[in-house]
């Protein structure tokens, strides 16, 4: 859709936010610190993890009680960043939904906080003028019928089955319930064979198109065997802008000539979730920020920067320092 996609391309800056169960942990287990991502926590085996992690983070949920959180305070925020659109996790990989789905028990809903956190954010990043985009992870560690390997029985392909249809139904729910929803960030399009291959795709991303026309989808939708490239054989775009740049820009300019883009990025190293772990000297400052994004804009594209609020909703105050000095930059240099 040209008249989205002009938008799109005027954006300049967006934030992204991870927030999920694995806020809890904020990247340590029993007071350990885990190297890796954050929202990584419950895949890290080993390592002196305790013995029954992996049902502990499945239990987490039943704590996940975020009372400081406010979404109009979020919102202000990134509007004085001088953000233009939000990219949101409504389910990351541990299959948390931060919206009540009726598809699954393993959601907000059955939280101590109980209120619909997708709403509430779509609802006051609108108010600010904030388009917003839903971030969705195809992996899903919760869901049984979810399989790293190929199925080998029948009993497998019928898991499968019934996880694509769980799929479809979750994507279809979002844009129901959100519709003001201005496109999706696909995540996890890499792990599975099944969703590398077009024809799930083609027909979920229809579906999708004909509730909404003006859909705008990522490039991470429809991966190669690799589960890396984000070009069919004919080097043509698979999505309507490639989302493949993450934690890096382009080289240079020659590489994303002509194609519509944009780049997400971390402030810590390789973190996207909340780590309760900040070393002011590993961090990259808003000045840091500021480069990439003039960087970014004049290869035409967009730079979205991450935040990772904590357990309790609030986002870190050494976040909020760099979203203020940035936002000051951004007026003054009149980047957005
Ligand atoms: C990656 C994920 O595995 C990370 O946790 C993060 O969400 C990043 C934006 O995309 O594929």
């Amino acid at each position: 859709n040209d008249a989205e996609m002009e938008r799109w391309r005027d954006y300049g800056l967006g934030q992204f936010i991870h927030w999920g169960v694995y806020a809890i942990p904020g990247g340590h287990w029993e007071g350990k610190s885990y190297n890796g991502a954050a929202e990584w926590i419950r895949s890290w085996g080993g390592n002196g993890a305790p013995a029954n992690w992996k049902e502990t983070y499945d239990n987490l949920y039943k704590q996940f009680n975020p009372t400081d959180f406010d979404a109009k305070k979020w919102a202000k925020q990134a509007k004085a960043m001088g953000a233009k659109y939000l990219i949101f996790t409504t389910k990351h990989h541990d299959g948390f939904c931060l919206w009540p789905s009726k598809y699954t028990e393993y959601t907000i809903k059955n939280t101590p906080y109980k209120k619909d956190i997708v709403k509430q954010v779509v609802d006051a990043y609108n108010a600010e003028g904030i388009d917003v985009y839903l971030y969705f992870s195809i992996i899903d560690w919760n869901h049984p019928g979810y399989r790293s390997a190929a199925p080998k029985t029948e009993k497998d392909s019928l898991a499968y089955e019934d996880f694509k249809q769980f799929t479809k139904n979750q994507l279809l729910e979002l844009l129901e319930r959100y519709p003001t929803t201005k496109g999706f960030w696909f995540d996890g399009t890499w792990d599975q064979a099944w969703i590398k291959q077009a024809g799930f795709t083609d027909a979920l991303e229809k579906e999708l198109r004909k509730i909404h026309p003006g859909l705008i989808i990522g490039s991470r939708f429809r991966a190669d065997e690799n589960g890396k490239r984000h070009f069919d054989s004919n080097n043509k775009l698979m999505g309507d802008y490639e989302q493949g740049w993450e934690r890096k820009l382009p080289a240079s300019y020659d590489v994303v000539a002509g194609r519509d883009w944009d780049c997400v990025m971390t402030i810590p190293p390789n973190q996207w979730g909340y780590n309760s772990d900040w070393k002011s000297s590993y961090v990259k400052t808003a000045s840091d920020l500021s480069q990439m994004l003039m960087q970014a804009v004049s290869m035409n594209g967009n730079l979205v920067i991450n935040f990772g609020p904590d357990g309790k909703g609030n986002i870190r105050p050494e976040e909020g320092n760099i979203a203020q000095q940035l936002g000051q930059w951004v007026s003054q240099s009149g980047e957005a």
